[in-house]
């Protein structure tokens, strides 16, 4: 794995695009120009897209402009490291064996410069979210897919566009966002215990660094209200905001 590795999450890029979409699109071009730049490695850490389902032969043509220039990122030779959120998590062989270097279905782990990491999504961590670790089981259970994949695309997309706009709820009082904090704190430290330097989560939408003994818990933030990525040089994991000087 090449240095420096950049780690971005939650871009939600939109089956419907509205709004600052175009802006979105725009900054997070420039950060994939700039990834190219440093022939570093790209983790992408889940809800890439607002919504992805792929089928044996079809897929969503509204993100072209952004396959095409993740292509272009992996023709320069860069790694993207793919794990799946719970908007994208039904993906088949275009993202596995296609576009992405290597995809994640779960949590994974590895090892550069001597700091161990862990990488998690996020969902269904929190300690009082035992609904939607059931819901988690079931949109994850390989027949319920069978079955969504057996629906007419429309039919299927049009659903799952009504579940995404039930979800659009990203902004959180500061106190709910720090008792989320302290939650994965409790999650962090025990891999902290285990040997790991380095939590890194998405799903939350908000920025955060907790440091602990020289290891840290960081929480990704977003691409809708943060243009946020951490970026580790061999040394120092560090949350940064992108920013088109
Ligand atoms: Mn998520």
């Amino acid at each position: 794995m090449d240095l420096p590795l950049f780690f971005i999450s939650d871009i939600h890029l939109m089956l419907h695009p509205q709004g600052g979409e175009n802006t979105k699109q725009e900054k997070l071009f420039h950060f994939l120009d700039h990834v190219i730049k440093s022939n570093g490695t790209l983790f992408i850490v889940g809800d890439l897209f607002d919504f992805w389902f792929e089928y044996q032969h079809v897929m969503p043509k509204v993100y072209f402009p952004f396959l095409a220039k993740l292509h272009q990122v992996r023709q320069a030779g860069i790694e993207v490291h793919f794990l799946l959120g719970n908007h994208d998590y039904w993906v088949m062989d275009f993202i596995t064996d296609t576009l992405m270097t290597k995809t994640y279905y779960n949590d994974t782990t590895f090892e550069s410069n001597g700091r161990k990491f862990y990488l998690t999504h996020g969902d269904g961590l929190l300690s009082w979210d035992s609904a939607y670790r059931i819901l988690k089981k079931i949109i994850r259970n390989r027949w319920f897919i069978k079955c969504f994949r057996g629906l007419h695309p429309n039919i299927g997309y049009r659903f799952a566009n009504w579940i995404s706009k039930k979800g659009q709820h990203y902004v959180h009082t500061d106190e709910y966002n720090n008792r989320i904090v302290e939650d994965l704190m409790v999650f962090a430290q025990h891999k902290f215990n285990n040997g790991y330097n380095y939590v890194i989560t998405g799903h939350y939408h908000q920025t955060r660094t907790v440091d602990r003994d020289n290891n840290k818990l960081i929480i990704l933030g977003d691409w809708i209200n943060y243009y946020s990525y951490a970026i580790f040089d061999g040394n120092d994991l560090v949350l940064k905001t992108w920013s088109d000087k």
